[in-house]
């Protein structure tokens, strides 16, 4: 079932458990290891980062044989490279932002490591680069220029469509974390982004679960807004408990009903994307267990595949035409609960 999905995440999804307040619970994964995992685990692309490819900052001959040779890795493997996503929060480059720091230096930095993931994701044979503005905003109101910095990053997607043109952005959008306040906090705001861009028809988003769970919204309903402006490209799958730090939960694992609204949504305007996943273990994950979190999330939205599919419609229609939501809320639960 569910052949038409595609599944991938990224390398980051295999982690040593660390967080802000105590050091690594499990080994690091060599990233060959962390390849061999993807076809045993069921899936079939990889996400990364511009430096989970090659190290920034090398020279392009560097960058271009490390991108060659991991290519042929994923070639050798069967995977494919789902996007690229320019890694630009953990440079001191980026202390204050990427395309919003107040430093012109500093975002002349962050423009060129970003056309030169454009041009790693050329060699990995992708069109997609993600933006997720990690550090596109304050701490307070007053440190930066917020209506600049709304051009600001407005002239960075520019850039880069002009710099190919052939790639997509999609932009992921988050609330919060690690800045307090981000530019372009939810989807909808990038979507008005995407319409002032020179080509909207290359600029759309990626919806993480979370993400919108911390914005407020329900992520099923910011993944049918996006499907409608056919800007949806690509999802994050996973799941948060409340308005706490970014958890990247387990698909389902908080809130069941959630899940299966996303995935409702996605199986009836035939999403044609790839079925993301961006998890964490939790940290008192053993070595052994380290990659459940994935292998869980898949399983748990293939079983949601399942129940979408064994929804009889026309009952669906007969209690629409009724108005008897109650009705069709029982009917639903208890698909879930497989009555
Ligand atoms: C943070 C995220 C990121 C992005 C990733 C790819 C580290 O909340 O979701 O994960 O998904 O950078 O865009
Ligand atoms: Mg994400």
């Amino acid at each position: 079932m569910a052949a038409q999905y595609k599944f991938t995440f990224g390398p980051w999804n295999i982690s040593t458990g660390s967080d802000p307040f105590g050091p690594p619970v499990r080994a690091e994964v060599p990233f060959a290891s962390k390849i061999a995992e993807y076809k045993r685990l069921g899936f079939d692309g990889v996400q990364f980062h511009d430096d989970d490819v090659v190290p920034a900052d090398l020279s392009w001959a560097e960058t271009e044989k490390g991108a060659k040779a991991v290519k042929k890795v994923l070639d050798d493997e069967g995977l494919f490279c789902e996007f690229i996503a320019p890694r630009l929060w953990e440079d001191h480059r980026t202390i204050d932002g990427a395309y919003t720091s107040n430093d012109p230096a500093e975002r002349k930095y962050a423009l060129d490591r970003s056309k030169k993931a454009v041009d790693i994701a050329h060699i990995m044979g992708t069109k997609d680069i993600v933006l997720w503005l990690a550090r596109e905003g304050t701490y307070i109101r007053e440190a930066k220029c917020p209506v600049t910095a709304s051009q600001r990053v407005l002239d960075a997607v520019n850039t880069l469509l002009d710099h190919d043109k052939t790639i997509r952005i999609l932009g992921e959008m988050k609330p919060n974390e690690p800045t307090d306040s981000a530019y372009f906090p939810t989807v909808g705001h990038f979507l008005a982004l995407c319409y002032r861009t020179m080509d909207p028809a290359r600029t759309g988003v990626l919806i993480e679960s979370a993400h919108s769970i911390l914005a407020g919204i329900d992520p099923s309903e910011d993944m049918a807004n996006a499907l409608w402006h056919n800007k949806l490209w690509s999802v994050h799958l996973n799941d948060q408990n409340g308005l706490k730090y970014d958890q990247d939960k387990t698909f389902g694992s908080v809130d069941l009903r959630r899940a299966f609204n996303q995935v409702w949504v996605l199986e009836r305007a035939n999403y044609q994307g790839c079925i993301g996943l961006d998890i964490k273990a939790m940290r008192s994950t053993k070595s052994e267990h380290q990659t459940a979190h994935l292998s869980n999330s898949l399983l748990l939205f293939k079983r949601l595949v399942e129940v979408a599919r064994s929804v009889d419609t026309a009952k669906v229609e007969a209690f629409r035409t009724s108005r008897n939501y109650e009705g069709l809320e029982l009917y639903i639960i208890n698909r879930l609960m497989g009555i």
